[in-house]
């Protein structure tokens, strides 16, 4: 089995998961997503880097870099950027691995401005709804592919 890298991006707020609203968001805090991201990408024999931002550039030049580095696969999820911003869509776009977009609650039930997903022009999958699951499903997805 080859050894791939796969970046998970976090966008804007991710990191108070767990502190507040967890009747959207759930009750698991970042550090418990990302460990567990973590010890599923080293079962799999896959590198995994996770990170979060609150900060459009700082996601923007996390994308670059994966262009770079052999990144196989970006797990992203943009938060309130999702609805805003074309410069990250347009950083995906020059980036040619496969992206997978994951949403914690389902952005369709909610409010009319939650609907629009620039990000979704770009993604090979996206996941909404299913909580912090969606983050392993979208690994689960990957290894099963490789
Ligand atoms: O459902 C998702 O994962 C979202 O990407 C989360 C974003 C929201 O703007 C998107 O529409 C959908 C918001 C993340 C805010 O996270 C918080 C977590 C705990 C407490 C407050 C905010």
């Amino acid at each position: 089995m080859s050894v791939h890298k796969v970046l998970v991006l976090h966008g804007p707020n991710l990191n108070l998961l767990g502190t507040r609203q967890p009747e959207i968001y759930g009750q698991e805090t970042l550090d418990d997503i990302n460990s567990r991201l973590y010890e599923k990408a080293a079962v799999n024999g896959w590198d995994i880097v996770c990170r979060q931002s609150n900060h459009e550039g700082e996601l923007i030049d996390a994308i670059h870099a994966a262009r770079n580095d052999d990144t196989a696969l970006i797990v992203i999820n943009p938060a309130a950027y999702t609805h805003t911003s074309v410069a990250i869509l347009d950083a995906l776009n020059a980036y040619e691995g496969r992206v997978i977009e994951v949403h914690l609650s389902n952005i369709h039930k909610r409010e009319a401005f939650r609907h629009h997903s620039y990000v979704s022009r770009r993604a090979d999958g996206v996941i909404a709804g299913l909580g912090s699951q969606g983050y392993y499903v979208a690994l689960d997805a990957l290894f099963a592919a490789d």
